[in-house]
């Protein structure tokens, strides 16, 4: 069943089509270094090609994966308090930008925004939905910028006569990060911020039957969106993973309060990366991603000792997301 739906979901890959010069890729580098390693594992941001944006976006519909309609939710509920904290003509920059849908809902409820640069990997993905939302919003200077912003944050100097600059991550996307990386994007978030504000949405902790099946959900999209990984890398790479010899594994961590997510090997098999060649035993893991859960006060100290001062926190009513002002340093 889920091998069917995988190849439903999946284009499988022809080594054939891996461009040449692809092993000098940060991608490659990186699948060589996760591959070597024990145990094994690699960054999540490498799900977000053209096809594993698709699939997240059809994640963000699923029945039980609450955070992006919780969130939306939060937003439209609060829109003209959250309005009347960025103040006027104040210049947005989006954090990991995919469709750009929470944004608008921020842009209506705004006084004359002057400019919005969202950031994104996936280079493609968001030049279609900034070129959409230009379109919506004349008047707004839109800048999108393809980037990877856990590596570095050169943004274009402040608009003259523009307001605060507010920094907006949403999604909980901070919860990819260990607790040290996500302090350190903090303190260089604050930086760029300096004298703004930071809106920050952050998944709540919560009955670990309501996170499990966020993560494993009936009709197997998720599943599809962790083995798109290797399926990217045998269209990019090369590799030959066999896509329907590794199994979706996710679930909830409860002492280190996260999501785990990793792709098991059924069998022992062998993959080509280059001239290397590296074995999977049977059940042997790539670990793929982590997804911290928080407490709204965990989420505050974390922010406070990155040098933000905590401000209002909305919720939903069943808890279970949080949206935080965050004023930056000045
Ligand atoms: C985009 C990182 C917030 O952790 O919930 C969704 C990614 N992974 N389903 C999350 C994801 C599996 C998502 N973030």
């Amino acid at each position: 069943m889920l091998t069917r739906t995988l190849t439903k979901l999946l284009d499988a890959g022809d080594s054939e089509s891996a461009e040449v010069g692809a092993l000098d890729s940060a991608f490659a580098q990186d699948m060589l270094r996760a591959l070597a390693s024990r145990p094994r594992s690699i960054s999540p941001k490498y799900f977000y090609d053209a096809q594993g944006s698709q699939l997240f976006d059809r994640i963000c519909e699923l029945p039980e994966y609450y955070p992006t309609r919780t969130e939306l939710r939060i937003l439209t509920a609060n829109a003209r308090e959250i309005g009347a904290h960025m103040g006027p003509r104040a210049e947005i920059v989006e954090f990991g930008a995919g469709s750009l849908r929470k944004i608008r809902l921020l842009l209506d409820a705004m006084d004359r925004p002057a400019r919005y640069l969202p950031i994104d990997i996936s280079g493609e993905h968001l030049a279609q939905s900034a070129a959409g939302l230009q379109h919506d919003y004349p008047g707004l200077d839109v800048q999108p910028l393809e980037a990877d912003y856990t590596q570095r944050l050169l943004l274009p100097a402040r608009l003259p006569g523009a307001g605060q600059r507010v920094g907006f991550f949403p999604g909980s996307t901070i919860g990819n990060f260990t607790p040290q990386e996500a302090l350190h994007f903090l303190q260089i978030a604050g930086q760029v911020l300096r004298g703004g504000a930071l809106l920050l949405g952050a998944d709540l902790i919560k009955d670990p039957a309501v996170l499990h099946a966020a993560y494993n959900d009936s009709q197997g999209v998720t599943a599809a969106f962790n083995v798109n990984l290797l399926a990217r890398a045998n269209r990019e790479l090369g590799t030959r993973f066999m896509l329907d010899q590794f199994a979706h594994s996710a679930f909830y961590n409860a002492p280190q309060q996260r999501i785990e997510m990793h792709l098991v090997s059924r069998r022992r098999q062998q993959v080509a990366l280059g001239a290397e060649r590296h074995e999977f035993d049977e059940g042997e893991a790539l670990h793929t991603e982590n997804s911290y859960k928080f407490t709204v006060d965990g989420l505050r100290a974390l922010a406070q000792q990155a040098g933000f001062r905590p401000g209002p926190v909305w919720t939903d009513e069943d808890r279970l997301f949080s949206v935080h002002w965050l004023h930056a340093p000045s």
